[in-house]
């Protein structure tokens, strides 16, 4: 739960990494066209011709230039995380983390330091949908006054696999098959299950994936995690281990599967936009930054290994302390420039924060260098506008591809004489950056420590902490997953695996797959064994959680109430009582929720003398991309709304994803043309006469996010 320190930040000024990026910032207002060498250029319509109707000539210069400027648009998409959107922000922190860290940012609370931060789907391709079912990438470049520190998490806290070694296997495996390319952003294939229910070491990040945590609502109502166990070193030299969270301040909050699939078709951006206009409006997005903190000499304390990146630490055995609170303030100026040339790295890391031995993190130290090579083209890329640190880099590094900088002097060499020794080695005294002295002593061996052994019982933590509704979500989840597997022995081997997990949830999944649980999961479960190996010696084990529920897990114990940007679908026609629209329209509008009135054509709708103007047309509106529906009184409106099926369809859809619902009294001849105006209204179904009450009822429903328990109802 966030801290009481976390109330909304008022107005934050552009951070220092933003005016440092106005001197590459370009703006043509009032300016005239000009070639790249500066050429003011009198003719942009025309190639230069032989005659009128004669070919080109080679020697138009201005076409020439612009054609293949045009021609080397493009770069490779990020091979994973390719669909991002990003925003900039600061972070600021609520007291010095002195004890445990060095890093002047987390030691000082009067810094504000500069953040851009890249949210992303993990398999799908750069124009992909932004909400399949996935994984969402959380990363954080601090450029902090000691240089950059990158937070590269994902808002689930595990991962699928514990060695680095495994990951393009994994992501060959989630990708679109390579035969057909299909499916486009999608785990829901043949070859992902195939390699998954090979891998018993994922089953407990499958539960986060097959839970909503993978179908978010909106980017700023989702939690972000480091992962990986990393270490912080204090000044003393002293080192901890420590889990980094963000927690948003609006609460962990998703979509329903079915609307998941259906906002994919009518608005792919949706994450995107709602990001965008988030931060236009001013409604600026936050998250508390947590951490957990570990002594080092309770390393071996927990029934599971700290350095294996399939386990969290549950919140009951060590608390998340909040330490800092970044707010994202300002939209970029250029997607390419900012949100695609950002190059995040685990890798990178100030004084006062490294690495441990988790075998994933490791390989990720490679891995994201190397990438960065291919898709910005050489080594330069750190002097990419949006990458470049806030602080001076000096160093020896010279010259590659697309140098940017001018670096004076004749050595670039060290140790030299001629330059007077620059530039200068920095103490520990001076910040410098030295290594953590862990102490190791060991045979170099391809191996797998058994302490990574337990593969379930964590899983099984995480299922039973999820609330009935979630854990129904979970059954349809993997019942669609494995339902669009073609392989029948995927699908049962799966099964072998779910039942690890949760007999019950296995039994449920198997009912809708036509399938039966196997009795005894096939042997050997674990086929990710080394030639030589014997597979009994690799295959799970057993293990107890010391924790056997943990509410930090489960979405409904989350941050409730907060209707700020809250989507609200007026649904109205001419003749509506403009008065109950104005009412109900201030009353949300000063939660900071944002009514929209949808009518069957747009315009304006009228009543007697006055009249309103429509936000959006049932043909272009959708309830799927609304939080909440009002239908407001009206004689001639009602009877138009009662009449129009995509209206009735606007309002059926809002409630079977169990979305608040509010009528006037006299718009019950709406209601009863819905699939639900039979029922008895639940609590997410609003019918009052009092325009206040209803509003203020209304309002609280809003707050609910979701009424899940009217599932059950549904069926
Ligand atoms: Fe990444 N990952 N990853 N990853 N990852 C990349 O780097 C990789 C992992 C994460 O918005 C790539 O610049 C390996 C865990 C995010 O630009 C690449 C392994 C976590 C982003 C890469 C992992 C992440 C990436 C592709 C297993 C959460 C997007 C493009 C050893 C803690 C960053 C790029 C952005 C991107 C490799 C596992 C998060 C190829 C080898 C675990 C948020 O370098």
């Amino acid at each position: 739960m966030p801290s009481k320190k976390n109330k909304p930040t008022e107005k934050i000024t552009a951070s220092e990494k933003v005016n440092e990026l106005s001197a590459d910032r370009e703006n043509s207002a009032g300016q005239l066209m000009t070639t790249n060498t500066g050429v003011k250029v009198n003719d942009d319509q025309n190639s230069l011709k032989a005659g009128e109707r004669g070919g080109t000539l080679m020697e138009d210069f201005i076409f020439r230039e612009k054609m293949t400027h045009f021609d080397h648009e493009r770069i490779p998409e990020r091979v994973v995380h390719a669909r991002g959107s990003a925003a900039h922000g600061v972070f600021k922190l609520y007291k010095p983390l002195s004890e445990f860290t060095r890093a002047a940012f987390l030691n000082d609370t009067s810094i504000e330091t500069p953040v851009f931060v890249r949210f992303s789907t993990v398999a799908g391709s750069r124009g992909s949908t932004d909400l399949p079912r996935d994984v969402r990438g959380f990363a954080v470049k601090f450029y902090t006054q000691e240089g950059n520190f990158d937070l590269v998490g994902n808002n689930m806290p595990v991962f699928f696999i514990q060695d680095a070694i495994k990951f393009p296997d994994l992501i060959h495996a989630v990708k679109p098959e390579p035969h057909n390319e299909i499916p486009q952003a999608a785990s829901a294939h043949d070859t992902f299950w195939d390699f998954i229910s090979l891998m018993p070491e994922s089953t407990h990040m499958i539960l986060w994936l097959m839970s909503d945590r993978a179908i978010p609502r909106s980017l700023r109502m989702m939690e972000g995690f480091g992962v990986h166990t990393f270490r912080l070193v204090n000044d003393a030299g002293k080192a901890c281990f420590v889990k980094f969270h963000w927690k948003p301040l609006l609460g962990v909050h998703s979509v329903a599967w079915d609307e998941a699939q259906k906002i994919s078709g009518k608005d792919p951006d949706f994450h995107r936009r709602d990001l965008w206009e988030a931060i236009e409006s001013g409604n600026f997005p936050e998250w508390e930054f947590g951490v957990q903190i570990v002594k080092e000499e309770d390393e071996m304390s927990f029934d599971f290994d700290l350095l294996d990146p399939t386990k969290l630490i549950p919140e009951e055995l060590v608390p998340v302390i909040p330490i800092g609170k970044m707010t994202l303030n300002r939209n970029p100026d250029n997607f390419f420039a900012e949100t695609e040339q950002v190059a995040f790295h685990v890798g990178h890391v100030v004084p006062g924060i490294d690495f441990t031995n988790d075998p994933l993190l490791q390989g990720r130290l490679f891995s994201y260098t190397d990438t960065q090579l291919i898709r910005l083209g050489g080594p330069n890329f750190q002097e990419i506008p949006i990458n470049r640190p806030v602080v001076p880099v000096h160093n020896n590094q010279r010259d590659g591809f697309m140098r940017q900088t001018i670096n004076q002097g004749k050595t670039s060499y060290h140790p030299n004489s001629i330059g007077g020794g620059c530039p200068f080695q920095a103490k520990w005294a001076e910040q410098g950056f030295a290594s953590y002295a862990e102490r190791i002593d060991a045979n170099k061996v391809r191996a797998r420590s058994k302490s990574f052994f337990d593969h379930f019982s964590q899983a099984t933590l995480f299922y039973n902490s999820q609330s009935e509704a979630e854990q129904e979500h979970i059954v349809n989840a993997f019942s669609f997953e494995l339902g669009k597997v073609e392989i029948v022995a995927i699908r049962q081997r799966m099964l072998g695996i779910i039942s690890q997990v949760d007999q019950a949830l296995a039994e449920k999944v198997a009912f809708n797959l036509g399938l039966e649980v196997p009795k005894k999961p096939e042997q050997p479960m674990n086929h990710s064994i080394p030639a030589d190996g014997n597979p009994k010696d690799f295959q799970p084990v057993p293990g107890k959680s010391a924790v056997e529920r943990s509410a930090a897990l489960s979405m409904a114990n989350t941050v409730k109430g907060d209707i700020r940007t809250r989507k609200v679908a007026v649904l109205a026609a001419d003749g509506v009582d403009i008065n109950a629209v104005n009412e109900m329209m201030k009353a949300l509008t000063a939660q900071g929720a944002v009514p929209e009135i949808v009518a069957p054509r747009l315009g304006v709708i009228r009543h007697k003398n006055a009249s309103l103007p429509v936000n959006k047309s049932l043909l272009t509106a959708a309830s799927v991309l609304y939080d909440a529906v009002y239908v407001p009184g009206g004689e001639s409106s009602v009877v138009t709304i009662a009449g129009n099926k995509d209206a009735i369809n606007f309002l059926n859809e809002a409630y079977q994803h169990c979305k608040a619902i509010a009528f006037d009294t006299d718009a019950q001849v709406v209601w009863e043309q819905t699939s639900f105006g039979e029922m008895f209204p639940d609590h997410g179904i609003v019918v009052e006469e009092d325009p206040v009450k209803l509003a203020n009822r209304f309002i609280g429903a809003i707050g609910r996010h979701r009424f899940w328990e009217r599932e059950a109802e549904i069926k």
